[in-house]
C-alpha cells in the first residue's frame, strides 16, 4: 500500500503563468504572489515565463498551449472576474473555470486554477494579498505539489 504526497520543492522546474489584464490591479497582485511562491520554493526566476492575456476568457486556450508545449512542469492560470451588474460574469467565470478544468484533465502537467470570482472589487483585493491571503500564491503551491505527484506517478 502506498501513500503519496507531493513535495513542494521547485528546484529545476519550469512554470508558465498565464495571467489576465482584466482587473489588472487585482491580477498583478495574484501574479506577484504566484512568482514569490515559486521562487521561495526553489524555482529560478529565469524558469518562470509569464503570458499576459486580455481577460479570463482567454486563459484556457493559452494555458492549453503552454501545457502542451512540453516546456513546463506546470501552468498557473490567474484571473479575476467581478460580478458587477451584468450577466456577462456568469459566462466569463463559468467558461474560464470549465475551460481550465478541461485543460487540466487533458494535460500531462498540472494546470492550477487561480481565478477569483467575486461580487465586489474589495472581495477580490482581500484575496489578492489582502486579509484573505493570496490566491495566486495558493495556485502556485498547488502547481508545485501536483507536479511532484505527477513525477511520482510517472516513475
Ligand atoms: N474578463 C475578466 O477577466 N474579468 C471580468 O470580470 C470580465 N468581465 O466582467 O467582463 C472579463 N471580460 C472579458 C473577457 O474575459 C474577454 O477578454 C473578452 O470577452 C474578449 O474575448
Amino acid at each position: 500500500m502506498g501513500v503519496f504526497t507531493g513535495r513542494l520543492s521547485g528546484e529545476g522546474k519550469r512554470f508558465a503563468i498565464v495571467v489576465s489584464r482584466f482587473n489588472e490591479l487585482v491580477t498583478e497582485r495574484l501574479l506577484a504572489g504566484a512568482r514569490a511562491c515559486l521562487v521561495q520554493h526553489g524555482v529560478r526566476e529565469d524558469d518562470i515565463d509569464t503570458y499576459w492575456v486580455p481577460g479570463a476568457w482567454e486563459l484556457p486556450p493559452v494555458a492549453r498551449r503552454a501545457a502542451q508545449s512540453g516546456r513546463y512542469d506546470g501552468v498557473i492560470a490567474l484571473g479575476c472576474v467581478i460580478r458587477g451588474e451584468t450577466p456577462h460574469f456568469d459566462y466569463v467565470a463559468g467558461e474560464a473555470s470549465k475551460g481550465l478544468a478541461s485543460v487540466a484533465l487533458s494535460s500531462d502537467v498540472p494546470v492550477a486554477f487561480g481565478v477569483l470570482t467575486t461580487d465586489t472589487p474589495d472581495q477580490a483585493l482581500a484575496r489578492a494579498g489582502g486579509k484573505n491571503g493570496n490566491k495566486g500564491w495558493d495556485a502556485a503551491m498547488s502547481a508545485l505539489e501536483v507536479s511532484d505527484l505527477y513525477r511520482q506517478l510517472e516513475s
